[in-house]
């Protein structure tokens, strides 16, 4: 019991570090931020299928976020690894048992069934089912893996529905490693959208890559603006690794890196922990990681935040857009500070001065986007209204919270 008092008093101390009260800092246009639909709205149908896709428009999202394979016949499709077994029935599929295989994907042996060992024919045969296990599962089976060409349609057809554009925010998976067995993805995903008149640095569009080089690479085919993903601050971005260049994602946040970065990209995608850190404490001195919400394992819900970094302003300072990943609603996703309210957390990154959210949970990102940073086809909101958010006391705050 005590020890339970204990970690609830610790909880509330560490509400203290949530700027929730601080003043709205600008975004690098000074319009309201962009919430992309992350894999679709994948925490409520499974990823990158046309409904997921959909139900994010429908919830608000500005843009919907398809990363990109290649098939065997080099069309590509909108999966988050090659490897398909985490997201299809592939594997009840006997008629492809002798496709499973292990391969080498940026460096780690994977064992499965790859994208590009099938064609876009014998991949249409295929059925999307949830990842997630603690996720709606009922969905499992209903929808095709779809190609980027299909995304594209969704989103043109929907931008007429809705009278919205809605943009589409492709990323290349595995670009050094696509390439290396001759389907190299940057080619085939330029002119697919160049054929959907996709090529101003205006269009709705941002083209994304956890690689360096094939970013550079697309500079040189693309007017398209391109966004440089960053992953935690000790790893390299696989094409780094593979030429033997040292250079871990922490030195591309210096500001030599960052300038060096906005020579060929108008925006990062950093891991949401590079601006807010986050980590495990050991409160009970056991040696171990706490397990604060007493669930049996270890997760973000086990890792009170610490203070932002600086790194939303170096960005802007350097000219580049910042839109963070990845924003989820599930409680095990979810920082102990926000007390199982997701709001909260949307809510601390607005007012920041994030320019963009990843959400698989875009409706809950719309909802406080509209509320706290603005709605993008409005004014953004008048400095005054902004201090009076500013102002607000901790205790209201935590009131209205628990209104609602
Ligand atoms: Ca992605
Ligand atoms: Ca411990
Ligand atoms: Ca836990």
């Amino acid at each position: 019991m005590f020890r339970i008092c204990k970690l609830a008093l610790l909880a509330i101390a560490s509400l203290t570090v949530i700027p929730v009260g601080s003043a709205m800092a600008a975004t690098l246009t000074g319009k309201a931020p962009i919430v992309i639909g992350h894999r679709g709205a994948s925490g409520y149908r499974p990823e990158h299928t046309l409904a997921a896709y959909e139900l994010a428009i429908e919830m608000g999202a500005d843009y919907i976020e398809p990363d990109v394979v290649s098939t065997k016949d080099g069309v590509l499709i909108a999966r988050h690894e090659n490897e398909i077994s985490g997201t299809t029935d592939v594997a009840n599929r006997a008629d492809f048992a002798n496709r499973k295989t292990t391969k080498t994907i940026d460096g780690l042996p994977v064992t499965g069934w790859f994208t590009e060992d099938f064609t876009l024919a014998e991949i249409k045969t295929l059925r999307a089912k949830e990842r997630v296990p603690f996720r709606d599962q009922s969905y499992n089976g209903q929808f095709e893996i779809p190609t980027l060409q299909e995304v594209i349609d969704l989103a043109k057809r929907k931008s007429v529905e809705t009278g919205r554009t809605i943009g589409i925010y492709p990323e290349t998976k595995h670009p050094t490693y696509f390439k290396s067995i001759g389907l190299s993805l940057e080619e085939p995903l330029v002119n697919v959208l160049k054929t959907n008149g996709y090529d101003s640095p205006d269009d709705a569009v941002f083209i994304q890559s956890f690689e360096v080089s094939n970013l550079q690479f697309l500079k040189t085919l693309t007017n398209l603006p391109l966004v440089q993903l960053f992953d935690a601050s000790s790893a390299k971005p696989y094409d780094f690794v593979a030429s033997g260049d040292s250079r871990t994602y922490g030195d591309l946040l210096t500001s030599t890196g960052l300038a060096g970065i906005a020579q060929y990209a108008k925006g990062i995608g950093p891991w949401k922990r590079l601006i807010i850190p986050a980590d495990t404490v050991d409160n009970n001195g056991d040696g171990k990681p706490d397990d604060l919400n007493g669930d049996g394992v270890i997760s973000d819900a086990d890792k009170p935040l610490q203070q932002p970094t600086s790194l939303i302003n170096d960005a802007h300072a350097a000219g580049l857009l910042v839109h963070a990943y990845t924003f989820r609603s599930d409680d095990f996703f979810l920082a102990p500070d926000y007390n199982g309210n997701p709001e909260a957390e949307y809510e601390q990154f607005f007012k920041l001065g994030v320019d963009g959210v990843f959400s698989d949970f875009p409706d809950t990102a719309v909802a406080v986007r509209n509320r706290v940073a603005g709605e993008p086809n409005k004014d953004v909101p008048e400095p005054t209204s902004l201090l009076a958010f500013g102002i607000l006391p901790l205790a209201e705050i935590l009131r209205r919270r628990k209104a609602q």
